[in-house]
């Protein structure tokens, strides 16, 4: 590491700053690997890289595998990040934040069930502000996938999480004016009053309300959920 005059510490190292770069430099393997999404401004982080979903090149922002890690995190938990990259971790607020504020990112999200069943929906427009907004989600263009859309038109007047700000179990900047859904829900997330689709929830599973709704309805038979960006 090395410090410049203008007080930031960069690492001397050379990585990608997401998997759509490291895709770029001939990997093909799903699997672990670092990337640098400050550009050396910030520590580099271990993230899963999905080189086999749509032409692969999918940056992990979120991987959970069966209840192995608790997300109802602090509000500088979510922003900083948490976990055991690349097995279950958040990658971060921030990191999620500048990844997705120059170029327009594709959002997919993905839950595997136990008998090999894959669900998916792919958003073509995904961002998220800086801590000043409180990280408010935008989403944007169509969606498709065999999940359905439970993230923008649910149908509900109540659920629609294109515009909100995220919350946690000690920050609520949710819709509901009566309550807290994080709180309520046991996790961090872009709450509106509250959710129709929720992918940081508790597991064990009987304590998970509708991470899908109404497609995924529980998640006793979901070995794996996970949220991925790439560039659009
Ligand atoms: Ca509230």
């Amino acid at each position: 590491m090395i410090s410049t005059e203008d007080g930031w510490r960069y690492y001397q190292i050379s990585a990608p700053p997401d998997c759509h770069g490291v895709i770029e430099t001939g990997e093909r393997t799903s699997g672990s690997y670092i990337i640098d999404p400050f550009g050396g401004r910030q520590r580099p982080v271990t993230v899963y890289c999905d080189m086999d979903t749509d032409n692969g090149g999918w940056t992990a922002i979120q991987r959970r595998l069966s209840g192995t890690m608790n997300f109802n995190k602090t509000w500088t938990e979510f922003k900083n990040g948490f976990g055991d990259p690349p097995n279950a971790y958040w990658i971060g607020n921030d990191v999620i934040h500048h990844l997705t504020k120059r170029l327009p990112h594709f959002l997919y999200m993905i839950f595997k069930s136990n008998n090999g069943s894959i669900f998916h929906q792919k958003y073509e427009d995904f961002s998220i502000g800086d801590e000043s907004t409180n990280y408010t989600l935008h989403l944007g263009g169509p969606n498709t996938g065999n999940l359905g859309d439970s993230m923008i038109n649910t149908g509900y007047s109540s659920t629609n999480l294109n515009g909100t700000s995220f919350s946690t179990v000690d920050r609520d900047n949710d819709q509901w004016k009566g309550g807290h859904c994080a709180a309520l829900f046991n996790g961090g997330w872009w709450f509106d009053s509250c959710y129709n689709a929720f992918l940081n929830g508790p597991w064990p599973p009987e304590h998970w309300t509708y991470p899908w709704y109404p497609t995924i309805q529980s998640v006793s038979n979901i070995t794996e959920v996970r949220m991925m960006i790439k560039p659009a």
